[in-house]
């Protein structure tokens, strides 16, 4: 079961629910937390919350590709893992030293070392849906889409959801200098969500989930990769225990959780590529790239 929101015939944004058979149904909520709130009060699950709504209703007539998706979830903060792959550390090595490496580097000792990598990612304004843009840094010449399952998260730690993201990065300001971390990871559009909330009931084994990214120029295929999350290093619970540490977690942060797709070294986005990441039982999340300057542009037209 997936929970996805929508723009509706009033242009007002919905929330529903879209069954394994596509079945699509309008839920009485503004927002996916609002199912878990009610879940807690009934001591019920989000899913029993969902099913019992969908038993007493019909489903929807238009079909799901012709919804206009919005961000499933507004979180108030995106988080990310690093290097939980070990072809994010071999990726991070290049960029660091140009491939010319003769001694372990702190995306080994990370990679290895009990405590993983999580960095702060996005805030909802930073943040964009299905189909919309995400944008490029002007003062970076190396860019790629960092696809991620993504944890949706309680604010206990508790896994509610499994949704799709964009971790966007610069990998020439990223190997310049780790320190310079923050800006290769964060700007306007700069992280994507979606298309859909998978309910963590519904999801019974989560290494299981599948990842594929493909990449689109001039219409045509340029990228295609494709990854496990049996591949990871940590656990989805490892990585939440480890954000909630001392920390205020709000409910509905989502947490990525690294990425193991990474397209060739010689490659960079460009204006006008389109990226799709998907995950079988979530979707597919579609967002084009715009380079800043010609968003720009577009704002003062
Ligand atoms: O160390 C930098 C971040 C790596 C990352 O975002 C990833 O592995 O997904
Ligand atoms: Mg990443």
């Amino acid at each position: 079961m997936r929970i996805i929101r929508y723009s509706n015939q009033e242009n007002k944004p919905a929330l529903a629910a879209v069954t394994d058979e596509d079945k699509i149904y309008d839920l009485p909520f503004e927002d996916f937390l609002e199912i878990v709130r009610q879940a807690e009060d009934k001591e019920s699950t989000a899913l029993q919350v969902v099913e019992e709504i969908i038993s007493q209703s019909l489903p929807l007539e238009i079909p799901y590709d012709e919804l206009s998706l919005l961000v499933p979830i507004e979180a108030q903060e995106v988080w990310a893992s690093g290097v939980t792959f070990e072809k994010s550390r071999d990726e991070r090595n290049y960029e660091a030293t140009g491939g010319k490496l003769d001694a372990a580097t702190f995306y080994d000792k990370v990679y290895d070392a009990e405590r993983p990598e999580i960095f702060f990612k996005s805030t909802n304004k930073r943040t964009v849906g299905p189909e919309e843009d995400v944008y490029l840094r002007s003062d970076s010449n190396w860019q790629i889409p960092e696809p991620e399952v993504g944890l949706v998260l309680g604010n206990k730690g508790q896994i509610l959801g499994f949704t799709i993201g964009n971790d966007m990065s610069c990998r020439d300001i990223e190997g310049e200098n780790p320190l310079y971390l923050p800006q290769a990871k964060v700007w306007k559009n700069s992280c994507a969500l979606g298309p859909a909330i998978r309910l963590s009931e519904t999801v019974e084994d989560p290494y299981e989930l599948e990842i594929t990214c493909r990449i689109y120029r001039d219409q045509e295929k340029h990228f295609e990769g494709t990854a496990s999350m049996k591949q990871l290093k940590r656990k989805f619970d490892e990585l939440a225990a480890y954000l909630l540490k001392d920390n205020t977690v709000f409910d509905g942060t989502v947490l990525l959780t690294g990425t193991c797709i990474v397209p060739p070294n010689e490659f960079s986005l460009r204006d006008g590529d389109q990226i799709e990441i998907e995950v079988p039982g979530i979707g597919v999340l579609v967002n084009s790239v715009k380079s800043q300057v010609s968003q720009l542009v577009f704002d003062r037209e």
